[in-house]
């Protein structure tokens, strides 16, 4: 039987995505700035589900009861595709899942270019992003590699500032903790508009962000991107602290990480950091330091595995039979 399979990275905000529009599309209410990565994939297959008359989706091997992600993205592509089929997806991650590492967006990416493959519908740039947003509101910048700019007053249109070549910079995952997150980024998100004190400055300081964060990229100004990268996630984590009931993705692992990259700083190497819905510090760096860096922070913290990746690629598509 026809099936095909293809692969997406995950991407990582410097400019983030945290709290949603007031409609029940899943739209971002901000825009946001990321960079693809190469090593981390989501691989996804799909086929027509011939046993069953519903659509069954399996991650790392284990049937998920809950397809409130996806069905949106298949009721969306399926009135394009005018299939009816139900289907059969499975996905695997070579990292782990649900932990901070952006696996629903390169799950997600992976997954709209599966089904655009399978049904060879050649999905417009804007039908790709809405089957993604739907899906995972990060997902439509793991549909192109390089640092992506999600514009929110463009329709989510996505662009690519600089690909991979242009900077290639190096991405140090320190892995503060496993487990997966407590409170679901979807559920976080709507405790903090509700209820952050803070979250009205965080909508507000959005476009500022996101311009100088454009010309940091444009220059290749490094010290200036650190800046405004570290300056938004502090003020991410603040919103989601202040949520009532606060919201913590932060352990001691993630803040001895984060003190040892400022001594770094300190000492005159070139690096900065930023934590997502989850424990794990992201140190972005030169890949001439980047070995050293990494001995460091196994040395002078409690880290003790560290996920060295690099500026990745757009999906594609592995297999088609
Ligand atoms: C981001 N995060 O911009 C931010 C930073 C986490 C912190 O987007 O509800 O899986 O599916 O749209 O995209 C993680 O949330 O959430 C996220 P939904 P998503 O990368």
């Amino acid at each position: 039987m026809k099936q095909t399979t293809a692969i997406a990275h995950p991407n990582f905000a410097l400019i983030k995505y945290w709290g949603k529009k007031e409609s029940k599309q899943n739209r971002p209410a901000m825009s946001s700035i990321s960079i693809t990565v190469d090593s981390m994939w989501s691989k996804t297959t799909i086929k027509k589900n011939t046993a069953s008359k519903n659509h069954r989706l399996f991650i790392n091997g284990k049937e998920e009861s809950d397809l409130s992600r996806i069905l949106p993205s298949i009721e969306y592509l399926s009135k394009i595709s005018k299939s009816d089929d139900y289907l059969l997806v499975q996905s695997e991650n070579n990292f782990p899942t649900a932990s901070g590492l952006a696996s629903s967006a390169s799950g997600v990416a992976s997954f709209v270019t599966a089904y655009d493959a399978h049904y060879n519908i050649d999905l417009k740039m804007s039908d790709r992003i809405e089957a993604c947003i739907l899906g995972s509101g990060s997902a439509p910048r793991s549909l192109i590699g390089g640092f992506v700019f999600m514009d929110h007053n463009e329709d989510y249109k996505c662009n690519q500032i600089l690909k991979k070549s242009d900077w290639p910079l190096d991405v140090l995952i320190c892995i503060a903790s496993i487990n997966p997150k407590t409170t679901s980024s979807r559920v976080g998100m709507e405790i903090s508009r509700e209820t952050s004190p803070m979250y009205q400055k965080w909508l507000d300081i959005n476009n500022e962000h996101i311009n100088s964060a454009l010309k940091s990229l444009k220059e290749k100004n490094l010290v200036d991107l650190a800046k405004v990268t570290e300056e938004n996630c502090e003020l991410m984590h603040k919103v989601m602290e202040s949520s009532i009931p606060s919201i913590q993705y932060r352990n001691d692992l993630t803040h001895e990480c984060i003190a040892e990259t400022m001594n770094l700083r300190a000492s005159g190497h070139r690096l900065f950091y930023t934590i997502d819905a989850g424990p794990q510090v992201k140190i972005i760096c030169e890949p001439k330091s980047s070995e050293f860096i990494k001995k460091r922070i196994m040395e002078e913290t409690d880290i003790n595995e560290i996920i060295h990746t690099r500026i990745g690629e757009s999906p594609r598509v592995i297999n088609e039979n």
